[in-house]
């Protein structure tokens, strides 16, 4: 059975909602942030990048975000969460997500984990004090030109939807105004009618 590690309020929430909207059987395993768990010898054992998510399959363990999210997608074929046999569309997909992955997440990390890039608090101070822009620049791209409405990708619900659903997450406490999103919001709001939603963010507050 497929094991998906992750945390709360953190990016596995995309994984933990393709993996529901899929009809996956998985289990679901907390990493305690709370004590540095993702940094201890048994979950590098599982994730040498001491992050999460990590996804463990009968054939090896999957990093990162956008690999999760598509491994799930062509696993499950029948939940229709990727274009087949489209190379343009698939390739569009893969653009989506690996823009949250390394253009909008690194922004929001900037916020909280400025650590990683510098040792000089006042750096940290710095970086913080630039993730609201840069943020609303990537929500205004987003919104402008590569959100087509009422899903990521017009009427097919696809795993890039649970990905921007996450981010989305992030706009009020990266200092973002979220009136200046309203597809996002929208998009934010519908998301969490979705059953597959529902039940992985009942599961989270638990
Ligand atoms: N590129 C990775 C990023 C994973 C990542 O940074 N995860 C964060 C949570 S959103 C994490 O595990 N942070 C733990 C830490 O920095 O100690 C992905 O998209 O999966």
């Amino acid at each position: 059975m497929l094991k998906l590690f992750y945390a709360p309020a953190t990016c596995s929430l995309a994984s933990h909602i393709a993996l529901e909207e899929a009809g996956a059987e998985y289990e679901a395993r907390r990493v305690d942030f709370s004590t540095a768990e993702q940094t201890k010898p048994d979950y590098l054992a599982v994730n040498p990048k001491a992050r999460v998510p990590a996804l463990v399959t009968d054939r090896g363990v999957i990093t990162e975000t956008p690999a999760i999210l598509t491994y799930i997608a062509q696993a499950f074929p029948a939940a229709k969460l990727a274009p087949a046999n489209d190379a343009f569309a698939f390739a569009q997909l893969q653009s989506f997500l690996n823009y949250l992955c390394s253009t909008v997440h690194i922004a929001h990390a900037h916020g909280r984990r400025g650590a990683r890039w510098a040792d000089d608090p006042a750096a940290h101070e710095a970086m913080k004090a630039k993730v609201a822009s840069n943020m609303t620049a990537c929500y205004e791209l987003i919104e402008s030109k590569m959100f087509e409405g009422p899903f990521v990708f017009g009427d097919s619900y696809s795993i890039a939807d649970p990905y921007l659903f996450t981010v989305a997450g992030w706009i009020e406490p990266d200092g973002v105004d979220p009136a200046r999103f309203p597809k996002i919001v929208d998009h934010r709001n519908r998301m969490t009618a979705r059953p597959a939603v529902a039940r992985v963010l009942a599961m989270l507050k638990v």
